[in-house]
C-alpha cells in the first residue's frame, strides 16, 4: 500500500509522522472519510469542501489548493489500484514544539490513506441494528463545534465505548438540551406517516455528506423531509429508523433503548432508499482511472 504524505508516496512501513506533530500531541487537525465505488471517488468535491470548512473553523491553512487535494486523493487511489474502498484524508497542524501554540508548527501535513472499510456486519444491514442512547452528550457549539471533523474524536469515542459496553455497535448522542443530535459516526433519520425527519445541524449533527445525498433522494421520490428538533420519544415511536454515513452507507435501526421500532424489521422506505443509494454510488463520482 502506498500512502501519500505531503506530495510524496511511501510504503506502509515507511509512512510515518513525527512525535512532535500536533495532530498526535493534541489532536490538532482535521479529517475526512471518503469512499470509492466502481472506480470513482464518491462525492469527492463535497468532502473536500467540508475539509476546507473544518480548516477555516480551526484557523488551519491547508498548504495545497482544493484542486490539488482532489488530485492527491484520486492519484492515491490510482497508485493503489483501488476501485472500491475507503479513503482517509487528514491534515494535521504539523511538526511543532511541546506546548499548545500552533504558531510553532511550520507547515500542516496532508496525508491520504486508501484502504478498505467494513463498519458493520452484513446481518445488521439485512435485519437492522439495535442501538442505545449513551450518557456522553455531543460537544457544545461553543466548545469544539460538532460540525468540525477534527482529529480529536474523543467525544464520539467515549460514546462508542459506552455503546460497546451496552452490547451494541452504535449509539444515539443527545445534545446538552436533551435533543437527539446524531450517532457516534453516523447521522440518524426517522420516518413517520410517510414523512422523513432528521435532526437539524443546530442540534449538533455533523453536516453529513450521506445525509445530504439521502435527503435529496427522498425529496426526489416525493417524500417530505424536515429537520425539527427530535427527542428519544420521537425515535421510539417512528415507523422506521436508519443511520447514514460514508462508512455505514444506510443501515436500518430496528431497536432503540429496548424499544422495537415499527415492525421490528427494516421498513419499506428505508429499503428503497438503500437501493437508490447503492445505485447512485455505482454511477457517480470522480473517475480514478
Ligand atoms: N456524524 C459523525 C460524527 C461522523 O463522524 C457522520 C456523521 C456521517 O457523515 P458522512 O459525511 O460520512 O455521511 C460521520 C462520518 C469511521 C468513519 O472510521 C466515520 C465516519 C465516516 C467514515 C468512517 O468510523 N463518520
Amino acid at each position: 500500500m502506498k500512502i501519500y504524505i505531503d506530495g510524496k508516496y511511501y510504503d506502509e512501513k515507511n509512512a510515518k509522522v513525527s512525535v512532535f506533530d500536533h495532530g498526535l500531541l493534541y489532536g490538532d487537525g482535521i479529517f475526512e472519510g471518503i469512499r470509492a465505488y466502481n472506480g470513482r471517488v464518491f462525492k469527492l468535491k463535497e468532502h473536500i469542501d467540508r475539509l476546507f470548512y473544518s480548516a477555516k473553523a480551526i484557523l488551519l491553512e491547508i498548504p495545497i489548493s482544493h484542486a490539488e487535494i482532489m488530485k492527491a486523493v484520486v492519484d492515491t487511489c490510482r497508485k493503489n489500484k483501488l476501485r472500491d474502498g475507503y479513503i482517509r484524508l487528514l491534515v494535521t497542524r504539523g511538526i511543532g514544539t511541546l506546548g499548545l501554540n500552533p504558531n510553532r508548527c511550520k507547515r500542516p501535513s496532508v496525508i491520504v490513506i486508501a484502504d478498505k472499510i467494513q463498519l458493520y456486519p452484513k446481518e445488521m444491514y439485512d435485519n437492522g441494528m439495535a442501538i442505545v442512547t449513551v450518557p456522553t452528550t455531543r460537544n457544545l457549539h461553543n466548545a469544539v463545534n460538532p460540525a468540525i471533523k477534527s482529529l480529536n474524536y474523543l467525544n464520539n469515542i467515549l460514546a462508542k465505548i459506552e455503546a460497546n459496553i451496552a452490547g451494541v455497535e452504535e449509539a444515539i448522542m443527545l445534545n446538552a438540551d436533551g435533543y437527539v443530535a446524531e450517532c457516534t459516526g453516523d447521522n440518524i433519520f426517522l420516518l413517520k406517516g410517510g414523512k422523513m425527519y432528521t435532526p437539524p445541524l443546530s442540534a449538533g449533527a455533523l453536516y453529513g455528506i450521506t445525509r445530504g445525498v439521502v435527503m435529496d433522494m427522498a425529496r426526489e421520490a416525493g417524500i417530505e423531509v424536515s429537520e425539527p428538533n427530535l427527542t428519544r420519544y420521537d425515535v421510539f415511536n417512528a415507523d422506521e429508523c436508519f443511520l447514514t454515513g460514508t462508512g455505514a452507507e444506510l443501515i436500518p435501526v430496528t431497536k432503540v433503548d429496548g424499544r422495537v421500532i415499527g415492525t421490528g424489521k427494516p421498513g419499506p422506505i428505508t429499503k428503497s432508499l438503500v437501493k437508490s443509494y447503492h445505485a447512485l454510488t455505482q454511477i457517480s463520482g470522480e473517475p480514478i482511472f
